[in-house]
């Protein structure tokens, strides 16, 4: 699919701030660092359209990218990051929460795990929590590139182990780097695939006048 058009519409401190939207909405969650905005770049094909940083703790409100005038990717903070306070980080969960068990045009998150770490208690936990509040979710592997394959699907296979251990059971799992683009049709597709399709224009009849048979 190709991406015409990718535009910041505007970011949140918590839901009621959000801007009103019927668009599908798709949101990138995860641990500080994960590459939530670099993937949101890399599926945009516009550099620097999410801001991203090597210190974790970049993105601090809930950002809004309007895709095709067709369906919005959504950048939010992260969590886990040790040097935020205890309160920040009670304030992040509420800010967070209340967007993803409140919004109604919300039709996936995807659930961000680095490739090149095993599974986390915290990404587990924060899962089971998705799956709980019965938000629909998928998995994507960030960073594939730095790391070589086999370490990447020896953490897929305990990532899947532990899936099945705490009874997880993600719509879909996707493997990504935004470095060298691995994973965009897929994931791509798979929005798509969730969005409803723009009404074609009907191709009309040919005008049969009279006057233009003579
Ligand atoms: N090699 C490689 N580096 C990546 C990839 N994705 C992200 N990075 C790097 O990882 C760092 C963090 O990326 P961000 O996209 O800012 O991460 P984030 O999850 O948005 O972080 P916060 O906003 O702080 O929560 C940056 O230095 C990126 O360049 C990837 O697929 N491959
Ligand atoms: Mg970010």
């Amino acid at each position: 699919m190709k991406i015409t058009s990718a535009r910041f519409i505007g970011c949140a401190v918590d839901l009621e701030d959000c801007p009103p939207s019927s668009l599908p909405e798709f949101a990138f969650v995860g641990r500080s660092n994960v590459g939530k905005s670099s993937l949101v770049n890399m599926l945009a094909e516009v550099k620097g359209l999410a801001k991203t940083s090597g210190t974790p703790g970049k993105t601090k409100l809930i950002n809004f990218f309007r895709i095709n005038d067709h369906w919005t990717l959504v950048d939010l903070p992260g969590y886990g990051f040790a040097k935020v306070s205890k309160a920040k980080q009670a304030e992040f969960n509420q800010q967070v929460s209340g967007y993803l068990t409140g919004r109604e045009n919300l039709k996936q998150v995807f659930a961000l795990l680095d490739s090149q770490l095993e599974p986390l208690d915290t990404d587990l936990a924060f899962i089971d929590w998705l799956q709980q509040c019965e938000i629909p979710y998928s998995i994507i592997f960030t960073k594939t590139d730095r790391s070589a394959d086999n370490k990447v699907i020896s953490h897929e296979v305990q990532l899947l182990k532990a899936l099945e251990d705490y009874g997880l059971k993600p719509n879909e799992i996707f493997k990504c780097s935004a470095k060298t683009k691995r994973g965009r049709g897929a994931i791509i597709n798979w929005i798509e695939g969730q969005s409803p399709k723009k009404p074609k224009k009907k191709a009309g009849k040919p005008i049969q006048l009279g006057w233009m048979k003579k």
